[in-house]
């Protein structure tokens, strides 16, 4: 009876204590990062529980040094769970804190602590570093190999490297690599801002010998960039160069530097050559072998020079290192028309091969890229431009494996030759290189070719988020190209965590904001290469922090960028020449857009650049008043929201006719306009049919990049949203299914990349995996789905499903900062049900389609009835319902 009793009280206990609960715990966004070097880092978690509305009533976070106690918050009557600071003792340099919190809810009930996190910290002052830069003595082609031997006698308590270049490096202790990370120390505005990584190497460590080795790479720091490359080298040193040094602290608390110095040795080894675009060669007879562990015998390599290179660019790296994600094989061997022996991958993708193989000493292979065959099946890299996108593998005449360490290749297709007879599809395989971003989000529908689509956009943020984000991974380009980043972010932010991805981006964009304001074309800048200021493009600076704050709710994004955007506003204030209307200067404008031949007739859609140029600014302006009101700055936030409603006043002055036509009578036209609220209110509905009428009118799309990512969203949300369907679902040319038809796995870079009798327009910028198009993304989860957050970071969101389009289903999750949230729609004959899962500690507004709220069911009742949501009220076909978390099915019978 005794054994029951406690047996009846454990079970009782036990569900009890895990109705709440805390995972995901995060420092500045990342998961165990290392080379933290915030005074206070920011510290994340997530509350689960299966309860509906539940809110976090309070938090309590305790942090370790080895185990003793550095901050105890004690319990903080707190909701915040996003972006609580640290506020313990001074953090030390290359130290590990562990950390762990518990949460009391908002009926009293408590978690268990959660279990223990940790970080890492960089340097968290400058003087810190005692290794100089080195080169080797003599510089030629090949990459360098750089070592040092170094003894450990007593036992080791923790060990942590920094390590840095002039262009790329990989390191390795006692033979085996640092890290997992690629391309390190990644791009950046090399001369304001080169980042070092932390990497704790502890256990890398034996004792007696080792070996610390360093190969490097040109790099983006030194390959030639930019399509007229030849004459674009950028930063201000010719020589590749390493800086590092490993801290290794002993149990007896004594402690020892091994750092870059004169005493360090060099040779070069089978990378014979390695740039960007043209790819690397590798020699495996060149191999030495073990030169990276301890014994080696270096007699007959050189010393090195210690070069009195800048350190004070130095910067620690806080976002995610570029890895290897995947590994996929080949689907399909080809023998192409040309005679040319072709693998298919299947998928255009981004990152590396890797061939092994075993042939003659001496026999060269050499492995082209491609991301399309041509209309006849041979391989095409036309649109690679001056890139020749190759690896050439010599052999030892052993079994070798080959895989390039400094290039990365946008392919589906690679050409092989130099091999006699069939190729075998087990010696290849494909390594698909990114940042290491976590997921955040899935769409799915009943409709397939828009799935295809979807897994398109996916691919497409897969090959251009390698550091930095890109246009384009393949051609003679790959640069951080403003616009496009900034017409695709919110996209991204649906499918990937680039919170820290960003946060790194948007400093190297305000390191190279020119001083009087304008912001750089591309982020890293080339000099000489592009320009600055132009409209779309420049105000990345303004949209992307404000679209950030959004996504992820901390607000240090508007801190560190407020001031960038601030000049990039005052830039165009003083460029106006009429009272707030900006007119000057040289814009790309709609890039992209529907254009035709021969145009007789005037249907191509020709924006006027003026008008855009004057919605971006007014948007601008708004965004830096909304954002200086986020950060307390009141004046500047009325300062500023005054510049947005005089540049609207302007533009209506200028480019508004009483009728509601705008001077240019095209979709991007009126698109803008309405999205970045251009107009008196009672002129809206009148262009936005306006608009409807420009889609009618055409029967599909002429938008380019700047209207693109927002038409589908003014259509659905002016009531269109037929219109919206009638784009998305459109398969000839323009239109997204289009590409989808033709057998795109990417998003091409123009709505007609490829021609429907496959020949592809020779037209020198013809990219098959350039996101901007995608943008459609955001619609599908915000508009389509209907998920999206109505306060910074998804506090508060709402569910508000576009039905139509023929869909029976359609599906988004997202990982908010809170957790995971999740709606689903199914419109079935006599039935139609929204699913949804909102996170704790946030709420949402469930907007159920129904022809009165009396028809909405939740939980087999009335809503109106149901203890756990609260019935708000009806309009436009909607029944709003408010909710916390928990998982809720709305269904109305039909
Ligand atoms: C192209 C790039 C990019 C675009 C610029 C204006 O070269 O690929 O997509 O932003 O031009």
């Amino acid at each position: 009876m005794k054994r029951l009793l406690l047996l009846f009280i454990v079970a009782a206990w036990l569900p009890a204590a895990a109705q709440v609960s805390v995972s995901s715990l995060k420092v500045n966004h990342m998961t165990e990062p290392s080379g933290v070097v915030d005074a206070e880092p920011v510290l994340s978690w997530v509350v689960e529980s299966p309860d509906r509305n539940v809110m976090q009533q309070a938090y309590e976070v305790r942090v370790y040094r080895d185990g003793r106690s550095v901050w105890r918050s004690g319990r903080v009557e707190s909701d915040d769970c996003v972006t609580v600071a640290y506020g313990g003792e001074p953090l030390a340099s290359g130290t590990r804190y562990e950390w762990q919190v518990r949460v009391w809810d908002d009926r009293g009930r408590v978690s268990k602590w959660s279990e223990r996190s940790s970080w890492l910290t960089g340097m968290m002052t400058a003087g810190e570093w005692q290794a100089k830069w080195i080169l080797p003595e003599e510089q030629t082609d090949a990459s360098p190999m750089l070592r040092k031997e170094f003894s450990v006698s007593k036992p080791v308590a923790s060990a942590v490297a920094y390590i840095t270049s002039h262009g790329m490096y990989e390191a390795s202790i006692n033979g085996a690599k640092v890290g997992d990370a690629h391309y390190a120390p990644g791009w950046t505005s090399y001369d304001k801002r080169l980042q070092y990584q932390t990497y704790d190497v502890t256990d890398m460590l034996q004792k007696g010998a080792n070996a610390f080795g360093l190969v490097l790479g040109r790099g983006w720091y030194l390959s030639l960039l930019g399509w007229s490359s030849g004459e674009h080298q950028i930063y201000a040193y010719d020589r590749m160069a390493a800086l590092a040094q490993i801290v290794v602290t002993y149990r007896d608390g004594s402690r020892e530097v091994i750092a870059t110095d004169g005493t360090w040795r060099s040779s070069t080894g089978e990378i014979v050559h390695s740039t960007i675009y043209d790819g690397e060669t590798i020699d495996a007879r060149l191999i030495q072998h073990g030169w990276n562990t301890a014994g080696f015998d270096d007699g007959s390599w050189r010393g090195v020079t210690v070069a009195d290179y800048p350190m004070d660019n130095l910067v620690s790296s806080d976002s995610e290192p570029v890895v290897t994600h995947e590994y996929r094989t080949p689907v399909e061997v080809i023998t192409t028309p040309k005679g040319e022996k072709v693998l298919d991958f299947g998928q255009n993708m981004v990152g590396r091969e890797i061939f092994t193989y075993k042939g003659r000493p001496g026999q060269e292979i050499v492995i082209s890229h491609a991301e399309v065959l041509d209309e006849k099946g041979n391989f095409y890299t036309v649109n690679l431009r001056s890139a020749k996108a190759q690896s050439r593998y010599i052999c030892s005449g052993g079994e070798d494996r080959f895989e390039p360490s400094f290039t990365f290749y946008g392919f589906r297709y690679l050409k092989v030759e130099g091999i006699e007879g069939d190729l075998d599809p087990e010696d290849f395989k494909a390594a698909v290189i990114f940042s290491d971003l976590a997921e955040a989000g899935s769409f799915s529908s009943s409709n397939e070719q828009v799935n295809q689509l979807q897994s398109n956009i996916q691919w497409g943020l897969r090959g251009n988020f390698l550091d930095i984000p890109t246009d384009c991974p393949q051609r003679d380009e790959r640069l951080g190209w403003a616009g496009d980043a900034q017409v695709f972010f919110r996209t991204a932010t649906f499918n990937r965590d680039v919170q820290s991805f960003f946060r790194k981006w948007l400093k190297d964009l305000a390191a190279d904001q020119h001083a009087d304001g304008q912001v750089t074309d591309i982020i890293p800048t080339i000099e000489g290469l592009v320009g600055a200021g132009r409209t779309g493009w420049a105000d990345v600076a303004t949209i992307v922090p404000w679209q950030h704050y959004m996504a992820y709710g901390d607000k240090r994004i508007l801190e560190n960028q407020y001031p960038s955007m601030k000049a990039w506003v005052d830039f165009m204030v003083g460029q106006c020449t009429e009272p707030y209307l900006w007119n000057t200067g040289w814009h790309y404008g709609d890039w992209l857009f529907y254009s035709v031949d021969n145009d007789t007739s005037g249907v191509s859609a020709v924006t006027y650049k003026p008008l855009i140029q004057q919605c971006f600014f007014a948007n601008s302006a708004d965004v830096t008043a909304k954002a200086a009101a986020v950060l307390g700055l009141d004046k500047e936030a009325a300062y500023y929201a005054d510049v947005a409603a005089k540049a609207r006043e302007a533009f209506c002055n200028a480019y508004l006719t009483p009728a509601g036509y705008l001077v240019s009578a095209t979709q991007t036209a009126y698109v803008l306009a309405l999205n970045f609220d251009m107009l008196p209110e009672a002129m809206r509905p009148v262009v936005a049919a306006r608009l409807a009428d420009k889609v009618r009118e055409y029967g599909h799309i002429t938008t380019g990049f700047l209207g693109t990512p927002y038409i589908s969203h003014v259509l659905s949300e002016w009531g269109y949203t037929d219109l919206a369907y009638m784009l998305l679902l459109r398969q000839q040319y323009p239109g997204w299914l289009y590409p989808v038809t033709m057998g795109a796995t990417t998003i091409w870079e123009r709505w007609n990349s490829m021609m429907p009798d496959r020949t592809i327009p020779n037209n020198g910028m013809n990219s098959f995996n350039h996101y901007s198009y995608g943008a459609i993304g955001d619609w599908l989860y915000r508009d389509a789905v209907g998920l999206h957050e109505t306060s910074a970071g998804f506090k508060t969101m709402a569910v508000k499903p576009h039905v139509g389009g023929g869909f029976t289903q359609m599906r988004a999750e997202h990982v908010t900062p809170y957790g995971r949230a999740a709606a689903e729609w199914r419109d079935a004959e006599g039935l139609f049900t929204l699913e949804v899962t909102i996170p704790v500690n946030t709420t949402a507004e469930i907007y159920v389609p129904s022809a009165s709220a009396d028809e909405v069911m939740l939980d087999g009742a009335a809503v109106a009835a149901s203890k756990d949501a609260s019935l708000e009220g009806y309009a436009d076909g909607y029944t709003r319902v408010k909710v916390g978390s928990g998982t809720y099915r709305f269904e109305v019978k039909r």
